[in-house]
C-alpha cells in the first residue's frame, strides 16, 4: 500500500473553523458545550454535520440507534469501507472538542481528498455515534455498544433519563431514528481521533498519542434506603441516615482505588439524596460509582470488594442497599495493524509521539470487538476534560487530524 506523502496535509484552519461553528450549537454557560444526546441541540448539531457531509459529496445513512454514517465512494465499491469518527453529543458541562474533534477530523479527511482530487480504493465512512457520553441515558457508548452486539436495541430503547423519558422515544422525537438495522455494516477498519482527556501528552510535550490499549470500566448504581425524619428532634441513635451511608461508601470507593494504585481509578459521579430538604434526614440516596483500570484483575477486584463491603456499611446504619451494574467493558487491546498505521503516520509526519493507554472510554473500545480499530490522541490543556474549560490548540488539532488522515488514507489505499 502506497503511504501518503509527508507533504499531504489537512487544512488546519478549515478544521478549526468547523470546530468553532459546531461549538455554537448547544453552548454551555461557561464557554463550553451542553449538547446532550437526543436534545434539540443534538438534532441541530446533527443537521449541521449532515449539511457539511452532503456539501462534501457524501451520502448519509442513519441506523436505528440514530448513528450517522456519511459515505464517500471509493474506486472499488465492493471493498469494505474504512470508518472514521467519534461523537457529537457532549456532557452537560462539556468541552468543545471531546468527540467533536474526531467527527470533524474525519470530515476534514474527506474535504482534503476532494481538494486533492484523490479517490481511495476503499470507501470511507465518517461516523457520528449516538450517545457516547451516557450521562443522560446510561451507559456510555450506548449506540456503538448495540452496534458491537453488547446491548440489545430494545434494552437501549428502554433506557430512561432523569425525567423518565425513554431513549427510543426521544430518538424518534428529534427525528433521527434511522431505518438501517444496527450492526449490519461491515468495516475494513475503524479509526478515532480524540483529545487525551488526561495530562500525559502535554506533560511529556508530545503531539500524538498512539493508543495501544483502553482502560476497562465498571459503572454501578447504588440505592440506599433509610428513613426520612426531622434533623432537629430525631435523637442521633434513632436515625437511619442514607446520606451518611452515601458518604461512607464514597470514602470506600476512594480507598479501594487508592489501594489498587498504580493504574486504577474510582469515584462517585452522580449523587442524589431524597427528599433533599435541609431539615430532613435523607431516607434515600442514589449515586453512581465509576471504577476503571487497564488491569482486568484490578478492575474486577475493585467491583467485588465494593460489593462485599458496601452492604456492611449499610447494615451498620440500618440501611437497605441495592447495587446495580449499569455499564461495563473489559480492558481493550487495539488492533496492532491499525495501531502501526497510526505510529507510522506520526513518524512520517515528524510529530513527537508516544504509546498511550486511554483513560477514558470511547466508541472505539466497542468497535474494536467487531473491526480492526485504533485511536489517535492529541493533548488537551492541563489534561482537563468533561469541564467547560476544556481547551486544545489549533496546532494540536491539526497534528492529530493529519495523523488520522494518513492512517485512514493508507488503510483505504490510494
Ligand atoms: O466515560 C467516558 O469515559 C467517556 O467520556 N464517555
Ligand atoms: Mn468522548
Ligand atoms: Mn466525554
Ligand atoms: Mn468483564
Amino acid at each position: 500500500m502506497a503511504a501518503p506523502g509527508e507533504n499531504l496535509k489537512i487544512d488546519g484552519s478549515r478544521l478549526w473553523d468547523s470546530l468553532m461553528e459546531m461549538a455554537q450549537i448547544g453552548p454551555g454557560i461557561a464557554g463550553g458545550n451542553n449538547r446532550q444526546t437526543l436534545t434539540d441541540d443534538d438534532a441541530k448539531g446533527r443537521a449541521l454535520f449532515q449539511t457539511w457531509c452532503e456539501a462534501a459529496g457524501m451520502t448519509m445513512g442513519v441506523d436505528e440507534m440514530g448513528t450517522m454514517f456519511a459515505r464517500r465512494e471509493g474506486t472499488d465499491p465492493d471493498a469494505l469501507p474504512v470508518y472514521v469518527g467519534s461523537h457529537l453529543d457532549t456532557q452537560p458541562t462539556g468541552g468543545k472538542y471531546d468527540g467533536v474533534l474526531g467527527v470533524l477530523g474525519g470530515l476534514e479527511i474527506i474535504r482534503t481528498l476532494n481538494d486533492l482530487g484523490i479517490r481511495t480504493k476503499h470507501p470511507i465512512v465518517v461516523t457520528n455515534w449516538t450517545n457516547e457520553e451516557g450521562t443522560r441515558f446510561a451507559p456510555a457508548m450506548l449506540a456503538s455498544g448495540v452496534f458491537a452486539g453488547m446491548h440489545t436495541q430494545d434494552w437501549a430503547y428502554d433506557r430512561e433519563d432523569a425525567e423518565g423519558l425513554k431513549f427510543g422515544d426521544e430518538l424518534a422525537r428529534i427525528g433521527w431514528k434511522g431505518d438501517e438495522p444496527v450492526g449490519a455494516r461491515k468495516m475494513h477498519a475503524f479509526f478515532e481521533l480524540h483529545i487525551e482527556q488526561g495530562p500525559i501528552l502535554e506533560a511529556e510535550d508530545t503531539a500524538i498519542g498512539v493508543v495501544t490499549h483502553g482502560q476497562g470500566l465498571w459503572w454501578l448504581e447504588v440505592t440506599l434506603t433509610g428513613k426520612d425524619s426531622h434533623t432537629g428532634s430525631t435523637p442521633m441513635n434513632m436515625r437511619v441516615n442514607a446520606g451518611l451511608g452515601m458518604a461512607r461508601i464514597t470514602e470506600l470507593v476512594h480507598t479501594i482505588a487508592m489501594e489498587n494504585q498504580p493504574a486504577a481509578v474510582g469515584a462517585i459521579g452522580q449523587a442524589n439524596v431524597y427528599p433533599n430538604s435541609r431539615n430532613v434526614i435523607p431516607g434515600k440516596a442514589v449515586f453512581t460509582i465509576d471504577f476503571r483500570s487497564p488491569d482486568q484483575s484490578k478492575l474486577d477486584g475493585m467491583k467485588a470488594r465494593l460489593e462485599a463491603e458496601a452492604p456492611k456499611i449499610a447494615a451498620d446504619l440500618g440501611l437497605g442497599i441495592e447495587i446495580e451494574p449499569v455499564g461495563h467493558f473489559d480492558p481493550v487491546t487495539f488492533d496492532p495493524g491499525c495501531v502501526g498505521a497510526v505510529r507510522a503516520a506520526a513518524e512520517r509526519l515528524g510529530y513527537s509521539h508516544m504509546d498511550l493507554i486511554s483513560g477514558a472510554g470511547h466508541d472505539a473500545c466497542w468497535i474494536n470487538r467487531v473491526a480492526p480499530t485504533a485511536m489517535v490522541m492529541c493533548p488537551c490543556v492541563d489534561g482537563l476534560s468533561h469541564n467547560e474549560a476544556e481547551e486544545i490548540s489549533p496546532e494540536w488539532a491539526a497534528a492529530g487530524a493529519n495523523v488520522l488522515f494518513h492512517a485512514v488514507v493508507e488503510t483505504a489505499e490510494i
